[in-house]
């Protein structure tokens, strides 16, 4: 009983700590236990296993908050039944110390103490000095109980499973939406389709207010700026097609997407605020933690932009609302989605994902895909003309020549390229092909001038994957 009602306080305090979370940004402890827990899942080695379990997307993330919510509550709950209020808040208020502010650890301390004691009183059978009503009856008192605890786990579950509700699911696996037998896509991912990396569970990503949002433009610079949505409308306008890719991304992955994007151009906002002399880096800051950095020199360069709109539409939460940063020729992890400042610095300060053991500079590797025949089902009729698709990328590079091959790298076929309407987008190609019943190993490889796609495979992690995309295709 005393642990039934020690949990039931764990919910509730859990509840009010997330509607406090949300409403008013105060900080939540169960995150700030993940926050800690990611530190360690970026750790290469444990990502890398992480990684290899859950494969892509949110699995693993989900997996370590499940094991923090029940950490949180197992713990809670343990205290609550071995101690009574003033003394199982006071070792709430000792360990939230660990990972939260003081003050938040004290609010948890005592509201854990104050919470405890109410629901030992209101759920223990007395008879008062002096009653006006009639006391319950105590069949009365266990229906309640019996009430109250239903209703805590239907909180407690209906909360955990917002939580981690991934609407994103099987979409961002078909990224190259190319579809059998159709013809070539115009090249351009539909937002509901773009693939989506984050450091934060999905419900927790930032929901930006745009009406209060602000960029702050500081550190070296002459004239400190402070620019809100509607200020962005005096930079001159740009519109750019643009691909983009996750570090992360396996060999043959779908973590690229392609995209048109207007915003404006990093230079003029810095030629705005004057750059001064001893300034050696930009800092990026976003509103969900997220840092990166970049030498100025890369910085002041006119192909970086800053982007409000993704295919024709104001970014949606989830990719970046109000604004996010493009670095043509970089991996995804360059570029902070959600920015709230510019810091230009005499020092650099090494970004969220760098400093866990990636890619300092996430230059894009050479690549190329084949997404048809698809490597999940790879299966064709023989005799059927039909074709070997895909995709073909390398930053802000030209792709100059693709090769296939269906022997196993005995011969090699080049495909037709079609020329992408802008840099720093990827190739679509492909190559007919009618072939007979058997088994054939399918490869693929990317030139950019003199410079061949690497063939030794690599993990993404540190500096993103190489090696050639190849599975082998049943023709009957
Ligand atoms: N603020 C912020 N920006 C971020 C990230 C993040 O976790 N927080 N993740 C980065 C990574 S690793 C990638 S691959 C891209 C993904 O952008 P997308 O989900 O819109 O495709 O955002 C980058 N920008
Ligand atoms: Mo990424």
């Amino acid at each position: 009983m005393r642990f039934l009602r020690a949990w039931i306080t764990a919910v509730l305090l859990s509840v009010l700590g997330y509607l406090l979370f949300l409403w008013l940004g105060l900080a939540y402890p169960p995150l700030r236990l993940f926050g800690a827990m990611t530190q360690l899942l970026g750790v290469p080695k444990i990502f890398q296993l992480v990684h290899a379990v859950f494969g892509l997307g949110q699995g693993g993330k989900i997996f370590a908050f499940s094991g923090v919510a029940v950490l949180w509550l197992g713990g809670l709950t343990l205290l609550g039944g071995l101690w009574r209020g003033r003394i199982a808040g006071l070792i709430v208020f000792v360990l939230g110390l660990a990972f939260t502010p003081w003050y938040i650890a004290l609010g948890y301390g005592v509201a854990f103490w104050l919470l405890l004691d109410a629901v030992n009183v209101w759920l223990t059978p007395r008879v008062r000095a002096v009653t006006v009503r009639p006391v319950p009856p105590d069949t009365g008192r266990r229906t309640t109980t019996l009430a109250l605890a239903t209703g805590g786990a239907v909180v407690a579950g209906g909360g955990l499973t917002a939580l981690f509700r991934d609407p994103g699911a099987g979409a961002p696996t078909q990224a190259a939406s190319i579809v059998p037998g159709q013809p070539l896509p115009f090249g351009v991912t539909p937002t509901s389709q773009w693939y989506y990396v984050s450091k934060n569970l999905e419900p927790f990503d930032p929901n930006v207010d745009g009406k209060t949002w602000s960029l702050k433009v500081g550190g070296l610079v002459r004239t400190p700026l402070t620019l809100s949505l509607a200020d962005l409308k005096g930079f001159a306008p740009v519109t750019e097609e643009l691909t983009l890719s996750c570090i992360s991304n396996p060999l043959g992955g779908p973590l690229i997407s392609n995209g048109i994007w207007e915003g404006f151009r990093l230079s003029e906002l810095l030629k705005k605020a004057g750059v001064q002399g001893g300034a050696k880096y930009l800092l990026w800051e976003a509103a969900d933690g997220y840092t990166e950095s970049l030498p100025l020199g890369r910085a002041l360069e006119d192909d970086i932009l800053l982007v409000h709109t993704l295919n024709g539409q104001p970014l949606t939460p989830k990719h970046g609302y109000p604004l996010r940063v493009l670095i043509p020729g970089r991996y995804g992890m360059k570029q902070p989605r959600w920015i709230t400042n510019i810091t230009l610095s005499a020092t650099d300060v090494p970004g969220y994902w760098v400093r866990r053991g990636w890619s300092k500079t996430a230059l894009v590797e050479l690549t190329s895909r084949i997404d048809q025949p698809a490597e999940i089902s790879p299966i064709m009729k023989a005799g059927a003309p039909g074709f070997i698709r895909g995709i073909a990328f390398y930053g802000d590079q030209p792709i100059t020549k693709v090769e296939v091959t269906t022997d196993g790298g005995k011969t090699w076929q080049a495909a037709r390229l079609i020329a992408p309407r802008s840099k720093s987008v990827w190739t679509p190609w492909e190559l007919p092909w009618t072939p007979a019943a058997g088994s054939y190993d399918v490869q693929v490889r990317a030139y950019s001038g003199e410079k061949v796609q690497k063939k030794v495979e690599s993990d993404a992690l540190p500096e993103g994957a190489t090696g050639y995309h190849h599975f082998i295709v049943n023709v009957s």
